[in-house]
């Protein structure tokens, strides 16, 4: 699963290495209009059936980095199949837009709301996107999938490759990836103690497909795989309303060690910001479910700021 997947990182690198450019953005990766960005920081649990407020700003493309704040502070969380420990934590709530056109797909925007917190041990996720219910226990295609990325060195201008080829690495970034092989509420990743896969990479998880991964360019991105990795990166999804094809919210509650001591993996420390861009995968993207290139994403609006209290 490792190989086919490449393109999509190395079309999201392009993408936020232009946007943290100032550059605009290049038209062989991204035929997409940039829409209005929609943000806004909400309190509501994301399943709420409030609808989510939402301000309008700048027509105008943002600045690169530091547009698009999220603001992480300590909480109690457990990764579980409920986020109602989340309730009390400010999010983030914006519109992932398609990060390639074409005319045939039925690729739309989509309505997320991510959520940070940590504790003294650990960093936690929750990303809730409104999408139906399509999973598949046999062909993960058919489900929706998720990648959260963060560049490890975040002194660095930009992170993936600077050139259109993607062959100039300019920074390595973490990936959190992940593919639904495993049903609503069982533990994924190596947290829930899953041997590794394909030539036992420390960061594949064989059982559920929650893998900790790393990438530096288009071409090159692979599983934690040293022999002092660390990749207990943890997870739980569920949905709303898990009938298929009916409307409701995907969850994906996640957690990792603030530090890993793997150089293959962001650090997180209170007082330091870092930086987060986000991918999604809807099985609605293709008739054979979604593909490497059909994917909505945050890349086009810039680097989310993620800033620990
Ligand atoms: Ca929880
Ligand atoms: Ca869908
Ligand atoms: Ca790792
Ligand atoms: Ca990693």
């Amino acid at each position: 699963m490792r190989a086919r997947w490449l393109s999509i990182i190395g079309v999201l690198a392009l993408i936020v290495a232009s946007c943290s450019n100032g550059d605009s953005i290049d038209t062989t990766t991204t035929a997409t209009d940039v829409p209005t960005t929609i943000v806004t920081n909400v309190t509501d649990a994301p399943a709420t059936t409030q609808p989510v407020e939402t301000t309008t700003t700048t027509e105008e493309p943002p600045p690169p980095e530091a547009e698009l704040l999220l603001d992480v502070s300590v909480a109690a969380i457990t990764v579980d199949d409920d986020s109602s420990d989340w309730d009390e934590v400010v999010g983030l709530a914006m519109t992932l837009v398609p990060i390639v056109d074409r005319a045939d797909d039925p690729l739309e925007n989509m309505d997320v709301t991510i959520k940070m917190a940590y504790d003294d041990e650990n960093i936690y996720a929750l990303f809730a996107i409104e999408d139906d219910y399509d999973w598949n226990a046999d062909d993960h295609n058919l489900s929706a999938a998720l990648a959260l990325q963060f560049p490890v060195d975040t002194g660095g201008p930009h992170m993936g490759a600077d050139d259109d080829e993607g062959e100039n690495s300019a920074g390595m970034v973490d990936i959190w990836h992940w593919e639904l092989d495993c049903a609503a509420g069982e533990l994924n990743g190596g947290g829930a103690g899953h041997p590794a896969g394909e030539g036992n990479d420390p960061g594949n998880d064989s059982v559920c497909n929650m893998d900790d991964e790393w990438a530096t360019d288009a071409e090159t991105r692979e599983d934690d795989n040293t022999a002092t990795g660390e990749n207990s990166l943890t997870g739980v999804w569920w949905h709303s309303n898990p009938v298929d094809g009916a409307p409701g919210t995907w969850f994906f509650e996640m957690s990792r060690p603030l530090q890993t001591g793997d150089e293959q993996d962001v650090q997180f420390t209170a007082g330091e910001p870092t930086l987060l861009a986000v991918a999604y995968w809807d099985a609605d993207f293709g008739p054979e479910g979604w593909d490497d290139s059909t994917h909505v994403t945050s890349a086009d609006q810039g680097w989310i700021q993620i800033n620990l209290r």
